[in-house]
């Protein structure tokens, strides 16, 4: 395979050489090309199933065997579609068939983290991969004489007041990384030879090719759609630090300047949910809080999961199969180490999907839930499409479909009629439910953007291992505004205490995400005739909108992804203004409570 390579890249240099038209090759034609992309297809699809299955192994008990078994299986294929993505330069220049042609380039984006074309490359690169997401995975620390995880330190993080426990806490979990930042600093070069063996600059550049422009135009594009809604984080942060200092005192939060990142619910900051307590209304708060009806009505993770499934089911998806049931993991098991990150499998391209949790009987696990069960009825929906095409319109629709069903989801009168609230809260409860929702969707949307800005950093040498953490608090303060809660050691490896920056998965996606979600609603609930507010609409039981939205989703990525939101929402750009029109009521609440602050950092 590597020897074939090699001659197809001297061919390419020799046709590109006019004074040496002697020794070239024909030229390879359109059928030549399609026979090779069938052929590469064939070959990626027949290593797919063993690459997932040694993937779940490893991420469901994590021992030394399986993670050499998943670096393994995951080399063979960098090896196989590193190859293929190097032969397949050889059609460049080539009048292929549209379909023929699309399939080429997304050969070349096939890997997230493309290795160099050397012996022992792949395989470095696959145990990096391992050992990182390994590490994350079990990571533990002390805390007053406990050895905590990720998950004890998450509920620390929600629902302690103490601003000592909290510190120590997010400083404990901070230190799990400190120990990766030479595999990752490792991982980033030689991904990057990877990639730039491939024609790309860097791997921040492959990651942003994947968008259907021109990567810096869609890193202008993120921008354009951040400037949308920059005014209104601000307002959001302004009112929730003011909230944050009359409950914290000065000592410990100050009226002005940036947060403090252990205040604000989340390990990450990333969703501030978990403080709606703090920040309530003065004058009447919300009449529910989801953890608690949970609780209440005896919800346990599979039920959650049951109630996730009949909300697809009654939008007209078929219910899970069988082995869903029997093969996800739906909670943590008591004896051995996982990956406790939430995500969803579909293990053999046909009807294998699973989940994979280590689920809570909380609000914010409901609502993952949905997501997670969105990625699996989208690998259902693009079933049937060619192996090369069986993906998102683009990796922000994946993300977004969960999304646009939990916004329905968690609506009062979804909640009512699921039996969870007894009865619909009236207008009463619009300030307070849409507090709730920006604490969680407006709150996330600069960390969404951030961690790519820093990789994209980092890829580049723009900065390099030595000023890690500096660049990373740099956009930490710069776009969301908040501060570690001390001074950070020398060695500290902050973005390391992320799981998708060890778990080398891309976050724009998410930011894209919380955009889509919202114009995914607009259209739906245009859809289904409605006339109320944005946020009070639900989809359940509109089978239209099912029927429309499945459209999209079974169209996998054969399109290039504005076709695809064009089919459902009329639209064929990102575009902000149904997040502003969803929250609209409370941005002018927010500007109002605001009133006399200094807002800003
Ligand atoms: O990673 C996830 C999902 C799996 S795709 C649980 N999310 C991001 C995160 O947790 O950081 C969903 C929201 C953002
Ligand atoms: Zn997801």
């Amino acid at each position: 395979m590597k020897r074939n390579l090699m001659a197809a890249a001297a061919l390419v240099v020799l046709a590109a050489t006019p004074a040496m038209a002697v020794a070239q090759a024909p030229a390879p034609t359109a059928a030549e090309a399609k026979a090779f992309v069938d052929q590469a297809e064939a070959q990626l699809a027949a290593k797919s199933e063993y690459v997932a299955r040694s993937a779940w192994v490893r991420a469901t008990y994590i021992t030394e065997d399986t993670q050499w078994l998943e670096a393994k299986a995951s080399s063979e294929q960098t090896e196989l579609a590193t190859s293929l993505a190097m032969q397949a330069a050889r059609f460049n220049g080539v009048a292929v068939d549209p379909v023929t042609a699309r399939k080429l380039k997304l050969l070349k984006l096939f890997l997230v983290l493309p290795a160099p074309d050397r012996p022992g490359a792949a395989a470095e690169l696959a145990v990096l991969s391992s050992r990182l997401d390994s590490t994350y995975s079990t990571g533990k620390f002390q805390f007053k004489g406990k050895t905590l995880t990720l998950n004890d330190a998450e509920a620390v993080l929600r629902s302690s007041r103490d601003p000592d426990d909290l510190k120590a806490v997010w400083e404990g979990w901070h230190s799990i990384s400190v120990p990766m930042k030479g595999d990752y600093a490792q991982l980033v070069t030689l991904a990057n030879e990877g990639s730039r063996n491939l024609g790309y600059k860097d791997t921040g550049a492959l990651w942003r090719s994947g968008y259907d422009m021109d990567p810096d135009a869609f890193a202008a594009e993120t921008d354009r759609v951040w400037k949308q809604v920059e005014p209104f984080y601000r307002n959001l942060h302004c009112y929730v630090r003011g909230r944050l200092n009359d409950t914290y005192g000065d000592a410990v939060q100050k009226r002005t300047g940036p947060i403090r990142a252990d205040l604000l619910g989340n390990m990450w900051a990333q969703q501030w949910g978990n403080i709606y307590p703090i920040v309530a209304p003065k004058t009447g708060g919300s009449s529910y809080s989801l953890d608690d009806l949970l609780v209440a009505k005896g919800y346990d993770p599979v039920k959650m999961v049951k109630t996730g499934e009949g909300f697809y089911s009654s939008v007209g998806f078929a219910p899970l199969p069988e082995t869903f049931w029997e093969r996800s993991q739906i909670t943590r098991p008591r004896d051995r180490e996982v990956v406790c990150h939430a995500s969803a499998w579909d293990v053999n391209d046909r009807d294998d999907i699973r989940i994979k949790m280590c689920t809570k009987v909380n609000g914010e696990d409901f609502y993952t839930v949905h997501h997670e069960l969105g990625h699996n009825y989208y690998q259902r929906a693009y079933m049937a499409q060619p192996y090369l095409f069986k993906g998102a319109a683009n990796d922000g629709f994946h993300e977004a479909t969960g999304d646009f069903v939990g916004l329905s989801a968690l609506t009062p009168t979804y909640l009512q009629q699921i039996g969870l609230l007894d009865k619909v809260p009236g207008t009463e409860e619009d300030i307070p439910f849409l507090l709730k929702m920006a604490l969680d969707k407006i709150a996330f949307m600069p960390f969404g953007l951030l961690i790519d800005r820093w990789r994209w950093q980092v890829f580049s040498g723009e900065v390099d291992p030595a000023h890690y953490n500096e660049a990373w608090w740099k956009l930490r303060t710069q776009y969301q505004g908040i501060v570690p809660p001390g001074p950070r050691p020398d060695d500290a490896f902050d973005p390391g205490a992320k799981y998708h920056v060890p778990g080398n998965t891309p976050y724009t996606r998410y930011f894209l995400a919380h955009i889509y979600q919202f114009q995914f609603q607009q259209a739906a609930c245009q859809q289904a005739g409605w006339k109320g507010p944005l946020h009070r609409c639900s989809v359940y039981g509109q089978k239209e909108v099912g029927q429309k939205f499945n459209a999209m989703l079974e169209k996998g990525q054969s399109q290039p992804w504005p076709d695809a939101l064009e089919a459902f929402t009329g639209q064929r750009r990102t575009d902000a203004s149904a997040v502003t029109e969803y929250f609209r009521p409370l941005n002018t609440w927010l500007i109002k409570q605001n009133r006399g602050e200094a807002c800003g950092w």
